[in-house]
């Protein structure tokens, strides 16, 4: 058994027909895909003119034609009936590896013993919250089953490591961590490097193999988060020119360049510009053809892929290459084109940017009354997770007085904030804010209630996620 992790840019999006010229070359009995394929008609029928069967795993949505496969596993395809339709690419796997191992019990071959698919769980975990699909209740059991193995210590060498150079503590680990800490980690190798590394990690025979590997993608990711620090501050000069320049305080999107920027990061870049403006972004580094790589991330009503696909059907010469979804998609234009792809792209961003998409909007689950601003409170809400995508954390909305405030680690706002209908004086923070908030008037904050753990003890600590001064809005 062997795998092989396309670089996409190399040999194109999923079983391209060079990955599958590379996979022969191995001389397989079969090739399996995971996480891929079922738009990959071309590849398939390459592998089949070349003798070798392919079975697709795949959980993205099909397109109109399906590849030829010997066997096609995906809950998303027309009339499959399996109900967990959010399945990631490694949860597909794991039910597939499921039905075998059910069949092969069925007519004996197997030692039920030997084939104890429960230690394959906190992969499945860690894939599922990394891969960022909706945690619906097949999903949630699967990653709160991984997490209770990993807790128990009974998690694979690799991820072990990863959460031990990442300073988190392993009785406890959450799905907090494995989106923060585990999941970055392994995507620096991909981003800075080749994925080979992560799978290597994760794939790690002992202890001491595996904290060998993970100290190098711990290394890769600090090099990743410094230079996306970089990228970031230039993203943020450029933005404040661009608006000077166009006497647009308020522009639909943003299109943006730098000839130094890692083409591995400028997906974060965008993310972040968007989470910031909530405005769809793209982001562009140098590919080093001729070509310019970019990605976009996008807001709720602007579907990221098919605003391209418009811009394509118009201008087929700005963009010979795209694909993605509603909120992700990455592109390659030419590079002589930015200046008329950044057109379009605020030009089709026009048919797309309603009032109503412009705001953004906050879900609250309304307030907590004082006697609920508790340690206890805190506790129950984190035993209720998995929390994550599609199932968020309860958060909640309510005045408080700002009692003090001040910035800590150059980058976050920590506050003592009070309840204008009185209750105790609370720690919050809130992240990734560097100034401070206006006195003198009560504040109106939407917050998430967590518990801090600092020196062996536990505290209420509101995580605030928006605030602006109390009667605004
Ligand atoms: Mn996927």
């Amino acid at each position: 058994m062997s795998y092989l992790i396309p670089d996409r840019f190399e040999h194109g999006y999923g079983l391209s027909p060079a990955i599958v010229d590379l996979a022969a070359a191995r001389r397989p009995d079969l090739i399996l895909t995971v996480d891929n394929g079922i738009a990959s008609v071309e590849g398939v029928a390459r592998a089949t003119s070349l003798g070798l069967p392919v079975i697709v795993t795949d959980h993205h949505l099909p397109g109109d034609r399906l590849p030829e496969a010997a066997a096609i596993v995906n809950p998303n395809q027309p009339g499959c009936e399996f109900a967990g339709k959010h399945l990631a690419g490694v949860g597909v796997m794991f039910y597939v590896l499921a039905a075998l191992r059910a069949r092969r019990l069925a007519s004996g071959c197997i030692d039920p013993d030997k084939a104890r698919l429960a230690d394959l769980l906190d992969l499945v975990a860690l894939g599922t919250v990394a891969d960022l699909v909706p945690l619906d209740r097949n999903n949630r059991i699967l990653v709160a089953q991984g997490l209770r193995r990993l807790r128990a210590g009974r998690g694979r060498p690799g991820i072990v490591a990863l959460a031990r150079v990442a300073g988190r503590t392993l009785d406890r680990l959450s799905e907090t961590d494995i989106g923060f800490a585990l999941a970055p980690r392994l995507n620096a190798a991909g981003r800075m490097d080749s994925m080979t590394l992560g799978v290597e990690c994760l794939l790690a025979p002992d202890e001491q193999t595996a904290l060998a590997l993970a100290a190098e993608l711990d290394g890769l990711n600090r090099d990743r988060r410094q230079r996306q620090g970089r990228m970031e501050s230039q993203a943020q000069a450029q933005m404040e020119r661009w608006l000077a320049a166009a006497e647009d305080e308020d522009p639909l999107g943003y299109c943006l360049f730098d000839a130094d920027w890692h083409e591995g990061i400028v997906g974060l870049v965008a993310g972040r510009l968007k989470e910031r403006t909530h405005r769809p972004a793209v982001a562009f580094a140098r590919s080093g053809d001729g070509r310019l790589k970019g990605s976009v991330r996008s807001i709720p009503g602007v579907h990221a892929r098919d605003v391209l696909a418009n811009i394509a059907r118009a201008r087929p010469e700005l963009l010979p290459r795209f694909g993605g979804h509603a909120m992700a998609a990455g592109l390659s234009i030419p590079d002589a084109q930015l200046d008329a792809f950044r057109r379009a792209w605020l030009g089709e961003l026009e048919r797309w940017m309603s009032d109503a998409v412009r705001e953004r909007r906050l879900d609250s689950d309304g307030p907590l009354t004082a006697a609920h601003l508790t340690v206890e409170t805190a506790g129950v809400l984190e035993n209720g997770g998995p929390w994550g995508q599609g199932f968020p954390p309860p958060s909640f909305d309510e005045q408080f007085e700002l009692i003090d405030q001040r910035i800590v680690g150059d980058a976050h706002l920590k506050m003592r904030l009070c309840p204008v209908d009185g209750g105790p004086i609370i720690d919050a923070i809130m992240f990734r804010r560097d100034q401070l908030l206006p006195e003198g008037r009560p504040l109106h904050c939407v917050y998430r209630a967590e518990l801090n753990r600092y020196q062996g003890r536990e505290q209420l600590q509101l995580v605030v996620e928006h605030v602006q001064p109390a009667g605004a809005c």
